[in-house]
């Protein structure tokens, strides 16, 4: 059995749900979703039962790559409303007993950001040292083939004052230089800043990529777990001075976006757990659909985390294409019966409660900078979130940003009362999950795969729960531990008809899942 921290916090026992503040909810018509409109919609969130929103950027920013380029880190775009607005969202989530994470985002600026455009004005200014500038290579080209994650180089000449500068994403997001001083205090003031306003912790952007390799060699190399350019060894020291940041105030959290392999992601805790709460673990996100590599995958991160260090899941978010169209609607419901009752802290994807899927979209509808630059485009899994089944779906008056997409019966209204919608099952599960502490913060305890299923242990104290999980359409054989154990089934992936005893020597039918309080 693994073991759980002593003293236990609120972020332990929460589910997080993730709001892509574009498309949630319009309250003035102009087709992007913003602040005020997601605060029409916190009875939703209170009646799925979750426990804090964390919210995608909302910054000043020329939306080059959709507030993730920031032109002032403590101020609201006018697109998603004022500073005002946010403090209402906050007074409201809290009134409700919900959280707010902000997304915050220290890689980069946007080159319209005050800093950046007087870095630009020339090798002397103020602010040039703040960001990475280079000279040309002899032949004049730029000082590296590194590559840009959206594509073509890294770097980009500036012709005034004859250097290159250095962005991991678009030329409209020079990477900031976090060996300066300088820079750690004005963003460490940033997160004080927001901390100050009553937010409950951040949600941090490509912490892999804070440090480069000093020495800008030629490698060969792209972007990329694997790639050359994380100094990780840099990284570490910046997530202690961010966690400290976040321990001046009471219990806050931090969330970080790490794209590398589980050992070293999970050297993001800290040796003495003094650096990140929960660095996001992606392995479901990429794992192959198949219980034995499931299995393998949950097995080897709750095997690979330092002592004390507490899990998270996640199974979709705005740069992913949705689990409905990566495993089918069947296997979605078997996916968040997963997501729901593994050890650590679920986070959900708007939309993904009710299997909003990935859509397709018409080339000349593409507002994704990766997608229009030749890489996969993320517009599909950021459209509007479907509330009801009318033609704008609820989500705007006018025209949305997005188009809306879906199957018929996709969409809040046409399953809040039906018991065996997707979205009835999510709600049934995080009820549950809240009215259980064996599910939230009880030990997990791994019973093995077998043919197409998987099988593991909850529990807290005297309360323990069986979860048996079909990964396929097909019938399947439980593993042989799991079989044995009778009980009783309080949540089915197949609605409402799927309840009943559960009887030793039992199997699954096709896209099963089931929790079973044990007898
Ligand atoms: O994403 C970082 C990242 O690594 C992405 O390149 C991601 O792997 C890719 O888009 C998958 O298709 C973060 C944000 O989540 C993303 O939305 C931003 O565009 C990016 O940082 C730059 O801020």
């Amino acid at each position: 059995m693994s073991t759980n921290l002593a003293a236990e916090r609120w972020w332990q026992r929460s589910v997080v749900y993730q709001v892509y503040a574009r498309s949630f909810q319009d309250s003035n018509g102009d087709g992007v979703g913003d602040l005020r409109g997601i605060r029409q919609r916190l009875d939703h969130l209170e009646w799925l039962d979750i426990d804090a929103v964390w919210l995608s950027p909302i910054y000043p920013s020329p939306m080059a790559d959709f507030s993730y380029d920031v032109a002032d880190y403590t101020d609201v775009d006018p697109l998603f409303g004022t500073l005002e607005d946010l403090d209402g969202l906050i007074e409201d989530l809290h009134r409700r007993g919900m959280r707010l994470l902000l997304d915050f985002v220290p890689n980069h600026t946007s080159s319209l950001h005050p800093w950046f455009v007087d870095a630009l004005t020339s090798r002397a200014a103020e602010h040039r040292n703040w960001y990475i500038w280079r000279d040309a290579a002899p032949d004049g080209g730029p000082p590296n083939d590194w590559a840009s994650a959206f594509g073509g180089s890294a770097w980009e000449w500036h012709e005034v004052t004859g250097q290159f500068y250095f962005h991991s994403f678009l030329r409209e997001q020079p990477d900031l230089d976090w060996t300066n001083p300088q820079v750690r205090v004005q963003m460490t003031d940033v997160l004080r800043f927001w901390l100050r306003r009553g937010v409950d912790g951040f949600r941090i952007d490509v912490v892999n990529l804070l440090a480069k390799g000093r020495e800008l060699q030629p490698t060969g190399g792209v972007l990329g777990p694997d790639g050359p350019w994380g100094d990780q060894h840099a990284i570490h020291p910046i997530m202690r001075d961010l966690r400290a940041v976040a321990d001046e105030f009471d219990d806050r959290v931090l969330i970080g976006e790490i794209w590398l392999p589980l050992e070293q992601l999970v050297t993001f805790y800290g040796a003495e757990l003094e650096e990140l709460h929960l660095p996001f673990n992606f392995r479901l996100l990429d794992v192959p659909w198949e219980a034995d590599r499931v299995h393998e995958a949950i097995r080897t991160y709750e095997g690979a985390l330092p002592r004390g260090a507490w899990p998270n899941w996640v199974l979709g978010n705005h740069d992913r294409p949705r689990i409905v169209t990566r495993v089918g609607a069947a296997q979605a419901r078997v996916a968040q019966m997963l997501l729901i009752t593994l050890r650590g802290t679920p986070t959900l994807y708007y939309g993904d409660e009710i299997g909003m899927t990935e859509v397709e979209l018409p080339r000349s509808a593409w507002r994704d900078p990766q997608g229009l630059r030749g890489g996969p485009t993320r517009d599909g899994c950021r459209t509007p979130m479907r509330w009801d089944a009318t033609a704008r779906a609820s989500f705007t008056t006018g025209e949305p940003w997005l188009p809306l997409g879906q199957p018929a019966g996709v969409d809040v209204a046409s399953q809040r009362d039906d018991p065996d919608s997707m979205l009835s099952l999510c709600r049934s599960l995080l009820r549950l999950r809240r009215a259980e502490r064996a599910l939230s913060i009880g030990e997990w305890h791994d019973l093995g795969h077998a043919d197409t299923s998987l099988a593991y242990l909850r529990g807290h104290g005297a309360r323990r729960f069986l979860v048996c999980l079909n990964l396929a359409g097909v019938p399947s054989a439980l593993p042989a531990q799991a079989h044995r154990l009778p009980g009783r089934v309080v949540a089915s992936t197949l609605g409402s008809g799927g309840q009943g005893d559960f009887h030793p020597g039992r199997g699954l039918a096709g896209d099963e899942g089931l929790v079973i309080l044990l007898d």
